[in-house]
């Protein structure tokens, strides 16, 4: 109903009830709004919400019937024929759990399935992490990366005075939404710099120096979304020293274990220094991406304490936050991923497909860049090399995005970023003829 205002809303459900107790005074018993009364919703006023900004992209990619099209919007890895990949260790925990009898569906504890949840600590700090050894972790199952960011945002914001979380600009959009909705706000600190189409490392020093003392820092772990640009290792040193000189609190978004260099260890460099030095951080981790679990919404969510004896406290408190949240999370992803984390030949098999992923991605990048090398495309085309992970940012504008939507049927985000997992060496001749098109398009009319 267009015109429909809080007031006029208020009145009409005002009737519907008067209506209602006069026909309870009489004994019948009619449906509700009461017949004769012109039904208006009471969601009338309801706007349509715009689509996701990344997941809207696979919407409208699935309503182009193009034979061309090309998904590379959500980070999400596809083989050489642009299928969705089931890891063969997947399959193989999936198959055991099957023919295991013993399993049941019973509910899961509030924290989750505990092996799982022990083995995710391992992964992200290492076997032989002294924190583990000394019983400072806490950690608790979560709905993949997301959920874990939300839960630590609502623990945050019950139990850490009066949070802010410092994010990088840019980050991944949902970031600025899972924090402020979970009561923590968001402040920006410098991140990217398009000039060098790298990072601004003095500009992010010099705002973690002027944010105040105890304000939350979220770092990604490793393979920067959507830049693709990661600190170096000298330059944690310094984030680390700026960062705990300050007593602010590290929470890690660790959504691309293994991806960024093929190695979990190596990718976990930045979590352990933070671990390493005793003192205190959050974890979000995700196995979407290096187990392929999109659906299975698994992941977990650890917090590092100074003492086993705090450890503890906070778990029983974050259980407070999930009870009336979820009350329990989902077992499947828990079991597999355990199972794979758990099993010493599944584990190593993992490692060995993992490392597969991330060299595609890698060889994709260097495809992309002889391919416009080859074309001449204007341009430096060097930071398709130098960029980590799963994504690629390229510098394409939003207009140069949907001209290759519209005239190529290339799906991206509307910053520029390509999943370079969604790309093959079919599509990208592709993929480049519409870079090449749109750049050369731009400047002619420049
Ligand atoms: N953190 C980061 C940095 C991230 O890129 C994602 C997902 C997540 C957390 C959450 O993933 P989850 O599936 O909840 O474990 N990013 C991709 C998918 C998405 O936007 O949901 C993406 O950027 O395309």
């Amino acid at each position: 109903m267009s015109g429909s205002t809080p007031e006029r809303r208020m009145a009409t459900m005002a009737a519907h009830l008067r209506d209602g107790e006069e026909t309870a005074k009489e004994g019948l018993i009619v449906p509700w709004p009461t017949a004769g009364v012109a039904a208006a919703s009471v969601f009338e006023h309801i706007q349509q919400a715009p689509e996701d900004p990344i997941l809207g992209v696979t919407v409208a990619f699935n309503k182009d019937p193009s034979p061309m099209k090309v998904n590379l919007g959500v980070g999400a890895y596809r083989t050489e024929e642009g299928k969705p990949l089931v890891l063969n260790v997947v399959r193989q925990a999936e198959e055991r759990l099957l023919a295991d009898r013993t399993q049941n569906k019973e509910y899961q504890p509030i924290t989750g399935v505990a092996q799982f949840n022990k083995l995710s600590a391992q992964l992200i700090l290492g076997a032989n992490s002294v924190a583990i050894k000394e019983n400072r972790v806490t950690t608790v199952q979560a709905l993949s990366g997301t959920g874990a960011l939300r839960v630590g945002a609502e623990f945050l914001a019950k139990h850490y005075g009066k949070p802010v979380i410092y994010v990088p600009v840019p980050t991944w959009g949902n970031h600025n939404k899972i924090f402020p909705l979970g009561g923590v706000p968001v402040k920006p600190y410098h991140y990217y710099d398009p000039k060098t189409r790298g990072l601004d490392y003095q500009g992010m020093i010099d705002d973690l120096r002027a944010a105040p003392v105890g304000a939350v820092v979220l770092l990604h772990a490793c393979a920067h979304n959507p830049t693709g640009v990661d600190p170096t290792e000298e330059q944690w040193e310094g984030i680390r020293k700026v960062i705990r000189s300050k007593q602010q609190l590290p929470f890690f978004d660790c959504a691309y274990q293994g991806f960024a260099s093929g190695s979990l260890d190596t990718d976990a460099h930045a979590v352990r220094s933070f671990v390493a030095d005793g003192g205190e951080c959050l974890i979000a981790q995700s196995y979407a991406k290096n187990m392929g679990l999109y659906g299975e919404r698994i992941g977990a969510l650890s917090i590092v304490c100074r003492s086993a004896a705090v450890a503890s406290r906070v778990d029983s408190q974050l259980k407070l936050v999930i009870r009336p949240m979820y009350s329990s999370p989902p077992a499947h992803g828990a079991l597999i991923a355990a199972s794979i984390l758990g099993d010493r030949d599944l584990f190593a098999d993992w490692t060995v497909e993992l490392k597969a992923m991330a060299d595609r991605i890698i060889s994709m990048r260097h495809q992309l860049y002889d391919t416009l090398k080859a074309r001449g495309t204007p341009g430096d085309w060097t930071h398709i090399l130098k960029q980590i992970g799963m994504f690629t940012f390229t510098g394409l504008n939003p207009e140069q995005v949907q001209f290759m939507t519209r005239e190529y049927h290339i799906y991206m985000t509307l910053d520029g970023r390509i999943s370079m997992a969604g790309l093959s060496t079919k599509t990208i001749p592709h993929l480049a003829d519409a870079i090449n098109a749109t750049v050369l398009g731009l400047q002619g009319q420049s």
